[in-house]
């Protein structure tokens, strides 16, 4: 059983809707539970500014799905939720990432564990501190000593945990 961070981001077509599906499609996945989930939350783009601002949250999940088929099966929600390929860091209805998949290090065309941007990015960062404040980071940093550096970056708008 491996447990497993999923950043979700949404800007277009009712994003905090596109974050609720998203999270109930989570909770049905086979051999997967959803264990934790971070607040709402609001950000201003980052990539082309010429964008909604975005809504993120961050899911824990235990899963015994391996890596690429829970990558198999985020992808397939996003299409399900009717993700069209704009723009590359442009808008989208529901962005599904694997953020962490237990200490697993893997670079590959389909896969990069841990995300690659993670230790720069606020709309992961902060609800990853929320949901587990002991994390340690891949770089050996615990994740909430490097969260006041992100602090007024990203506004928390409410509890997603009646999803639970
Ligand atoms: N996702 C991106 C590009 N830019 N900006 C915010 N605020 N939130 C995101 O989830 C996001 C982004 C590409 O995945
Ligand atoms: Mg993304
Ligand atoms: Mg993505």
């Amino acid at each position: 059983m491996a447990v497993c961070y999923i950043g979700l981001g949404a800007n277009l077509n009712d994003p905090e809707q596109q974050i609720r599906d998203a999270l109930v499609a989570l909770k049905q996945l086979p051999q997967t539970r959803l264990t934790a989930v971070s607040s709402l939350y609001g950000s201003k783009p980052l990539g082309p500014k010429d964008q909604p601002d975005y809504l993120n949250a961050v899911a824990q999940l235990q899963t015994e799905l391996e890596p690429l088929a829970l990558l198999d099966v985020l992808q397939a929600q996003e299409q399900a939720q009717g993700r069209v390929r704009k723009r590359h860091w442009g808008e989208r209805n529901i962005d599904l990432d694997m953020i962490l998949y237990d200490d697993l290090q893997l670079r590959s065309e389909r896969l990069n564990l841990p995300h690659h941007e993670m230790h720069k990015r606020s709309f992961v960062l902060l609800p990853l501190a929320e949901i587990n404040p002991d994390l340690t980071l891949p770089d050996g940093r615990n994740v909430s000593a490097i969260t006041p550096e992100f602090d007024g970056e990203l506004h928390r708008l409410k509890p997603l945990t009646e999803l639970l």
